[in-house]
This record gives C-alpha cells, sequence and structure tokens, in this order.
C-alpha cells in the first residue's frame, strides 16, 4: 500500500483485520521494520486517541514520530494556485508539504472538514494537495470526508466482539450542541459495506448522509425499530449533509438510553470518542459492561500500525 486516504485503500479488509489482531498479540515483533524511518503527524484539529496511538504504533514499529500542531504552531497555508498571497495566508502548501518530505519517509495528517465549503470539503483539499505536493505516502488521520484510522479500528473491535457470523450492526445518529463533520460516519458506512452483516443506519429526517458514500445501504428512520435485535449499536453525530453543517435537529429523543439498549439483542455500545455523556448517551449506557469504547480506542493503536506496516514494506 502506497497512501491510506480511505478504508478502500486497503486490499482487503478482512485479512487486514485478521493480521491487526495477530499484530496485537506481538506488538513489537516488527520494531526493526521502520528502523531508520521517520513520520511526521501534522495536526490541524484537536486529537488524543489518533495522537497518541499513531505515535505509540510507529514507535511499536521502530519508527521515529515527530508530530507537529499545525493548526495552532504552522504557518496559515494557501491551496489555490496562482493567487496573490499578501492576506492571512503565509506558505503555500507547494513548498510546505515539499519541506516536510525532507524529514519524513510518512506524513499523516489530521485536517477536519470546514462544514462551510461544501465542494471544498468534499474536494479534499489538504490531504489530495499533500499528497500531490509532499510525494511521500500519505496516511488520513480524519480528513474532510474520512476517518480510516477510526473504522478500521472499529472493524478489528467489530470482529473481536461479534458473537453472531453475520450480526446486526445499527449505525445511529444522536444529538449534540455542536455541528460535527460527517467523517466518521462516512468511513463507518464504507467500512461496513465491505461486511457481512445486517447493517443499518438511523437518523432523523434531514440527517441523510452524502448519497455517493450511503449508496444501498438501509436507513430506517424509526431508531427504536432500527434498534431491534441490533448486536452493536455503534453512535455518532454529524451535522446536515444537505444543509450543509447545519445543526437541523437537537431532539434529546435520539439520545441512546439504557431502555433503548435493553430493547437490542444484548446490544454492545460502540462510539469514536470523545462523546458528550448524557446528551449523546447517557451515563447508564457508556459505564455498562455492554460498552466497548474503549477497546475501539485500544484498537486505534493496531489499526495504525497495520496500516504503517503496510506502507513500510511497500517503500
Ligand atoms: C470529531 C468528529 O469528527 O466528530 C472527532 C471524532 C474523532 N469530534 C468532535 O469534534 C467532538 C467535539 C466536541 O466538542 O464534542
Amino acid at each position: 500500500m502506497n497512501h491510506y486516504l480511505s478504508i478502500n485503500d486497503l486490499d482487503n479488509l478482512q485479512n487486514t483485520v485478521q493480521e491487526a489482531i495477530e499484530l496485537k498479540k506481538q506488538p513489537l515483533k516488527f520494531e526493526s521494520l521502520g528502523k531508520d524511518k521517520t513520520i511526521c503527524l501534522l495536526f490541524f484539529n484537536n486529537s488524543l486517541r489518533t495522537r497518541l496511538s499513531t505515535q505509540k504504533a510507529a514507535q511499536n514499529l521502530g519508527m521515529n514520530p515527530i508530530v507537529m500542531n499545525f493548526g495552532a504552531e504552522g504557518w496559515q497555508l494557501e491551496y489555490e494556485d496562482g493567487v496573490i498571497m499578501n492576506e492571512n495566508k503565509s506558505e503555500h502548501v507547494k513548498e510546505a508539504a515539499e519541506v516536510i518530505a525532507q524529514y519524513c519517509d510518512i506524513v499523516a495528517i489530521r485536517a477536519f472538514a470546514s462544514l462551510t465549503d461544501k465542494e471544498k470539503d468534499l474536494a479534499e483539499v489538504v490531504l489530495n494537495n499533500f499528497e500531490k505536493y509532499a510525494g511521500i505516502p500519505v496516511v488520513n488521520m480524519e480528513s474532510a470526508v474520512g476517518h480510516p484510522l477510526q473504522a478500521l479500528a472499529d472493524a478489528i473491535t467489530l470482529e473481536e466482539n461479534k458473537v453472531n457470523h453475520k450480526p446486526k450492526v445499527v449505525l445511529s445518529w444522536a444529538p449534540h450542541p455542536k455541528a460535527l463533520p460527517h467523517a466518521v460516519a462516512n468511513s463507518f458506512v464504507e467500512m461496513m459495506q465491505l461486511q457481512d452483516a445486517d447493517f443499518v443506519i438511523t437518523h432523523p429526517e434531514g440527517y441523510e448522509l452524502d448519497p455517493e458514500i450511503t449508496k444501498d445501504s438501509t436507513i430506517e428512520y424509526d431508531q427504536k425499530k432500527a434498534f431491534e435485535n441490533a448486536d452493536f449499536v455503534y453512535v455518532k453525530n454529524w451535522s446536515s449533509f444537505k444543509e450543509y453543517g447545519k445543526v437541523v435537529n437537537t431532539d434529546s429523543n435520539w439520545m441512546i438510553t439504557g431502555d433503548k439498549m435493553r430493547a437490542t439483542n444484548n446490544g454492545k455500545f460502540m462510539h469514536c470518542l470523545p462523546v458528550r455523556r448524557n446528551v449523546v448517551v447517557a451515563d447508564e449506557v457508556i459505564d455498562s459492561e455492554n460498552s466497548i469504547v474503549i477497546e475501539q480506542a485500544n484498537n486505534r493503536t493496531y489499526s495504525a500500525q497495520i496500516v504503517l506496516k503496510k506502507i513500510l514494506e511497500n517503500m
């Protein structure tokens, strides 16, 4: 593998999940693979899990990670061609990306959706420009459109926790005070489309994700109906796609409660974190034995590690 920009960059999801589960048993087995290799992690947005687990994954492979909070400490970058740069942007991505590539062998980037400019967000301007000008492998640590490291960790967690051969997995929207990106939900949907599962998406009207991503996945507007027989309930808030970046519903009836979870098939609760307690999910649910959010976060290390391993093996 050269770049990891979307879950579809994996040649085989099922095999990759199995390889990650093996790696988890012996995380230091390939500690020489990344010797003398450097990875730059660039953060244009906040992070806890992604930042620490990706560093940890790189270190497990013997790599040297360099981390930069680009959003707070980097120069403001210009991405358009041919502009007169006499305003607030100090450096063009052409130089920035090429310079960064002098210092490292792989670059990993977090750059959330603006949620104001749909066209630019869908064009993945930051990620694609780095890919174009850095000339080294690029890893997506949550872009405008996707969060494939999270989706791979979710696939590992589903595999480890599934009881039925073909589980019912529900992706449920939940309320949130802020407008959040679609990336986590998008990549979860793309990942589920590669799985042998009964997959249902539930959200209020007006919260349809990009139809180019959901394709023919089942959408059920009745959350109660969607939860019937669910083995896994994956919860995430996102803002409206149609009314791009807007919060069009804050109905607290969509929060995940103990009563809703009791009506599932002893369903496991999943969330990528960070999560707003008692807005998105009731304490009773996230604190229950059926909550596997910490396992999901733990699997972020092995998701990043298998991805970096595949890139290193290809260098
Ligand atoms: C991000 C998102 O894409 O939804 C990152 C998730 C991995 N989440 C947030 O920005 C939550 C912020 C908040 O204030 O709750």
